[in-house]
C-alpha cells in the first residue's frame, strides 16, 4: 500500500489481458504499475490512451501509472522491478502466447513462460515479500483430456506452449503450499476481444472478412477447422483475475463460458452476420497446421461462480458480433469509408459491411 492506495505490478501490460487489466485496476483506483520489453518499435498501442508517462511525477511511488523495462527471460531485471514497486499483487500475464508458434521456438517459450514466473516467485520468497501473486495458467493445459474440463480435470498438454504454462501452474501451486506464499492460478480458458493479436483464429477471422469487405484481399487461410473451443470476452476474465487475489486464500479456478463451438461455427456466425458464405472464402492451408492438437475445450466454472461470484455475460453470438464490428470499424476508418472518428453502434457497421459485399 502507498498512501492508502493499492500497488498493483502487471506482467504482459502490452498485451490483450494485461491492457484490460490495467484499465480495470486504474479503475479500482489501483497505482499500476507495468513491465515491458524492449522492442524495436514501441508496442504500446493498446495501453496508450492510459495516460502510461505522467511527466508530473515520473517513475516514483507518487505515480498513478508507470512502466518500467524488464524481461521475464532476466531475473535481475524482474528483482529490481519488485524492489522498486513493492507491489501488494502481481498479476503475471507476460508470455509467449501463442501455441503454434510454440512449436517452432520450444526453448524460448519454456524459458519466458515457465522460468519467467519461476522467478517472480523466487524473488518473492527470497526478499520475503507479503505480495500476492497470480500467475495466468491456461486451458491449454489439459490437453487431450476428454470435456468438459475443470479443476480436477488430469492435465495432458499437447504442445511446448501447454508444457510450459504447466510448469508454472505446478510451481505456483509449490510456492504456495511450501513456502506459504499467496500464489494463486487462473485457469483461463481461450478469450478474445478486438484487442486480440491478429494471429489467433478469432481475429485472424475477423480482420480478416473486414480485409475482404474493404479490398484488401480476397480470402482468408486457415489450418485445423475441427478444433473446439470455449470463447469467452477478455475485457470479463481479467476481472475474474482480480477476484482470485481478492479471495480470502490463494486457490485456483478455472474460468471459461460452458459454451463450446469449433472453427466452423465462428466461420458460420462471422459470415453469415454479412450474408457471406465462408466456403466462398476460406482457404485450408497446411502451413497453419499443428504438429499436435487440443481437439476439444469446453470449461466448467462451477468453482469460480460459487467462490468468486463471477459469471460469464458476453458468450459465443455476441463476442463474434462485437469483434467483427470493430474490425470492420477499423478497416473502413482506415480505407476513408467511414470518418476517422466514427461512433458509430455495432449494427451500423454490420449494416454498411453487408451494403458493401451485396454491391460486389
Ligand atoms: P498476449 O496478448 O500475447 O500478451 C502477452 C504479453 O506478454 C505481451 O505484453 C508481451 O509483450 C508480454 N511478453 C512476452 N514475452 C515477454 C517477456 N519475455 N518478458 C516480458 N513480457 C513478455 O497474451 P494475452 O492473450 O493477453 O494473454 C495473457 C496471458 O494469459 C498470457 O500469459 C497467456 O499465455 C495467458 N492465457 C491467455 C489466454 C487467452 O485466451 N488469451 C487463455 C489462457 C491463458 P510484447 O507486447 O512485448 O510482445
Ligand atoms: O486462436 P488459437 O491460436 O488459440 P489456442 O491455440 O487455443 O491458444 C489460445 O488459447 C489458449 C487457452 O486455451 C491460451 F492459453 C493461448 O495463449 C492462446 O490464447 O487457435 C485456436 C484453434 C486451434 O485449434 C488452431 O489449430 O484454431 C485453430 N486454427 C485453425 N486455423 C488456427 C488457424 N489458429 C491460428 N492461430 N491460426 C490459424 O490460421
Amino acid at each position: 500500500m502507498y498512501n492508502g492506495k493499492k500497488v498493483a505490478l502487471i506482467t504482459g501490460i502490452t498485451g490483450q489481458d494485461g491492457s484490460y487489466l490495467a484499465e480495470l485496476l486504474r479503475e479500482k483506483d489501483y497505482f499500476v504499475r507495468g513491465i515491458v520489453r524492449r522492442a524495436s518499435n514501441p508496442n504500446t498501442k493498446r495501453i496508450d490512451h492510459l495516460d502510461i508517462y505522467d511527466e508530473k511525477f515520473g517513475k516514483t511511488k507518487d505515480s498513478p501509472f508507470y512502466l518500467l523495462y524488464a524481461d521475464l527471460s532476466d531475473g535481475t531485471s524482474i528483482r529490481n522491478a519488485l524492489e522498486k514497486i513493492e507491489p501488494d499483487e502481481i498479476y503475471n500475464l507476460g508470455a509467449q502466447s501463442h501455441v503454434g508458434i510454440s512449436f517452432e521456438n520450444p526453448e524460448s517459450t519454456l524459458n519466458f513462460n515457465a522460468l519467467g514466473p519461476l522467478r517472480i516467485l523466487e524473488a518473492i520468497r527470497d526478499m520475503k515479500l507479503p505480495t500476492k501473486f497470480y500467475q495466468a495458467s491456461s486451458s491449454e493445459m489439459f490437453g487431450i483430456s476428454a470435456p468438459p474440463q475443470n479443476e480436477n480435470t488430469p492435465m495432458l498438454p499437447q504442445s511446448p506452449y501447454g508444457v510450459s504454462k504447466l510448469a508454472a501452474y505446478h510451481l505456483t501451486r509449490l510456492y504456495r503450499n511450501a513456502y506459504g506464499i499467496f500464489a494463486a492460478n487462473g485457469i483461463l480458458f481461450n478469450h478474445e476481444s478486438p484487442r486480440r493479436g491478429l494471429n489467433f483464429v478469432t481475429r485472424k477471422i475477423t480482420t480478416g472478412i473486414a480485409d475482404i469487405v474493404v479490398g484488401n484481399k480476397e480470402n482468408i487461410s486457415l489450418g485445423n477447422l475441427e478444433a473446439k473451443r470455449d470463447w469467452g470476452f477478455s475485457k470479463e476474465y481479467v476481472e475474474a483475475m482480480w477476484r482470485i487475489l481478492q479471495h480470502e486464500k490463494p486457490d485456483d479456478f478455472v474460468i471459461a463460458t460452458r459454451e463450446t463451438h469449433d472453427i466452423k461455427e465462428f466461420l458460420d456466425e462471422s459470415f453469415n452476420l454479412l450474408g457471406l458464405n465462408w466456403q466462398d472464402y476460406v482457404k485450408v492451408s497446411d502451413n497453419y497446421k499443428r504438429p499436435a492438437e487440443v481437439p476439444a475445450l469446453l470449461g466448467d466454472p462451477s468453482k469460480a461462480e460459487k467462490i468468486l461470484g463471477w459469471q460469464p455475460k458476453t458468450k459465443f453470438k455476441d463476442l463474434v458480433s462485437l469483434m467483427l464490428a470493430a474490425d470492420l470499424k477499423l478497416k473502413m476508418q482506415e480505407k476513408g469509408i467511414v470518418p476517422i472518428d466514427s461512433k458509430e453502434e455495432d449494427a451500423y457497421y454490420l449494416a454498411l459491411g453487408k451494403e458493401l459485399m451485396s454491391k460486389k
